[in-house]
């Protein structure tokens, strides 16, 4: 197994109330990355946290680190602070996916296997706010004409119910499959973060499945949260069996691209957050490795719930 973090959390992050950590550069960002074990890819914010391609390409191969992803952010200009891919203006539409463009030609340049976007500020936070028709038509469009661009370097879309919006467009997993489905284009994905998913009151492993047997590629972002807010704590920490049936599935379908960690340290020390996240997620994936897996699938198969009871007091809980 692979494991990453996205390097933003490596710096100083900020919430409502409080700042947390201090500044860093990119470069003392990707030396971060060197400190902690089992950690060598690396998911960067596009466009603000990279210089050229030749420049960010050079850190990276100082450092020896690989490149799980690039995110691209459509959010933070103030333009794009109320949406960017949905909105009705046609020429704020217009500049977001000329982002997400220069996102794919940036990993097209270094090697990136594939760009993530995230919509979170396309949503509303009132009723009778947005024309809901259009928004999704647009939203089509959007990643339509995004995802065709230089089909070589894949889009993956990232749902979440809430924040930065108080109802963000694409809410689910599901919603994100839709919405692929409807724009068509085989070279595209869903990135499956673990809290989003929870956030959405979904089962992450059922939906990794779903993904896949919808068709599309999966990209998984690994963390936690108390199913409420989007947290982004240390994974396993409150939801242990649904990060080892995660892993297991993950398994079964040869999942081979990194997990890419997308936790906060916010109040803990910032290298010691990220290696007990390391260790819990090296450690659940070898458990769940360690399974009996073709006696789990004939189980189900044979709907045999009181073994599979057993199996995970037994063998996951170890009681
Ligand atoms: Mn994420």
């Amino acid at each position: 197994m692979k494991q990453g973090v996205i390097i933003g959390f490596l710096g100083k992050t900020q919430d409502r109330f409080s700042e947390y950590q201090s500044p860093k550069t990119t470069r003392e960002k990707l030396e971060t990355v060197t400190k902690i074990d089992g950690f060598d890819g690396v998911e960067m914010v596009f466009p603000y946290e990279n210089t050229t391609p030749e420049e960010t390409g050079a850190l990276m191969k100082e450092y020896g680190l690989n490149w799980a992803a690039i995110n691209v952010n459509v959010k933070k200009e103030a333009e794009w602070v109320p949406g960017a891919l949905s909105r009705a203006p046609k020429d704020v539409r217009d500049r977001a996916v000329a982002m997400i463009k220069k996102a794919k030609d940036f990993a097209k340049a270094v090697g990136a296997p594939h760009v993530t976007c995230c919509p979170l500020s396309d949503g509303y936070d009132v009723l009778f706010q947005v024309d809901y028709g259009k928004a999704w038509k647009y939203m089509i469009e959007t990643v339509g004409e995004a995802a065709d661009y230089l089909p070589e370097i894949p889009l993956f879309i990232e749902p979440k119910y809430s924040e930065t919006r108080v109802h963000c467009h694409i809410d689910s997993t599901s919603k994100a499959l839709l919405l692929l489905k409807e724009v068509g284009a085989k070279n595209t994905g869903i990135t499956l973060d673990m809290g989003h998913s929870l956030q959405s009151s979904e089962n992450p492993a059922q939906m990794l499945c779903t993904i896949y047997e919808t068709g599309y590629d999966a990209y998984i972002h690994t963390n936690d949260n108390d199913t409420k807010a989007d947290w982004d704590l240390i994974g396993a920490s409150r939801h242990f069996l649904h990060y080892v049936e995660l892993m297991f599935w993950a398994r079964e379908y040869g999942y081979n691209k990194y997990f890419t960690t997308d936790a906060s340290p916010r109040i803990f020390d910032m290298v010691d957050f990220f290696n007990r996240h390391s260790d819990i997620t090296r450690g659940v994936w070898k458990l769940a490795g360690n399974l009996d897996r073709k006696g789990i699938r004939q189980l189900m198969a044979d709907e045999n719930y009181d073994a599979l009871m057993k199996m995970v007091n037994a063998e996951i809980y170890r009681i």
